[in-house]
């Protein structure tokens, strides 16, 4: 009688500990695997028979996806890899003159194109892993799947836990920057 009043407190727990140390082992998987790929990433090493920037980073995030052991679905997760002249610079926005003073950028004024992509972006960092010297973000995000529902409403939810992990870090200086501009100031 009382075990019937008491189990399914007991069984909600059970499952929620399962739950949660799933969690932690999948955050710290994609932590480990993100160092991981940005020892790699910080060398300017190719993959044998490569010679481009984007086979350099596929081989990054394949490095990635080996390291998560399976756990995590690529095709749910996104996984950023951004690069940017300082450490002072990730995460920001490009400059801008804000010329009506409303506080925030409008299509027309003047910005200062910090990863060259042609449009004014509230994150300045420029796609893939870097050149020599560039400071690198790597991060993702993940909405772990609860694997026992009854737990969604204790630790997550509609059924999903967000996860996230990032590491910062500096590229080696491998060599002079193709065009010899060296790094870009994005504070102007
Ligand atoms: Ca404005
Ligand atoms: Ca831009």
């Amino acid at each position: 009688m009382e075990f019937a009043f008491i189990a399914p407190i007991f069984f909600l727990m059970v499952f929620a500990t399962i739950e949660f140390a799933l969690v932690m082992f999948v955050t710290v998987l994609m932590e480990s695997s993100l160092r991981d790929a940005s020892r790699y990433g910080v060398t300017g090493q190719l993959p044998d028979g490569a010679s481009t920037m984007a086979e350099r980073e596929a081989h990054i995030r394949q490095l990635i996806a080996d390291r998560t052991l399976g756990l995590i679905d690529f095709s749910d997760a996104t996984v950023d890899i951004l690069s940017y002249p300082t450490f002072g610079d990730v995460g920001q926005g490009e400059k801008f003159v804000d010329g009506n003073g409303n506080g925030k950028y409008d299509p027309g004024e003047t910005f200062n194109d910090c990863n060259g992509n042609g449009i004014r972006d509230d994150d300045r960092g420029a796609a893939g892993p870097g050149e020599s010297g560039a400071v690198v973000l790597y991060r993702m995000t993940y909405d772990w799947p609860l694997l026992t529902p009854l737990a969604g409403p204790i630790i997550g939810t509609d059924g999903k836990f967000p996860l996230r992990a990032s590491i910062a870090v500096r590229n080696e200086p491998w060599n002079p920057s193709l065009d010899g501009s060296g790094p870009k100031d994005c504070n102007t």
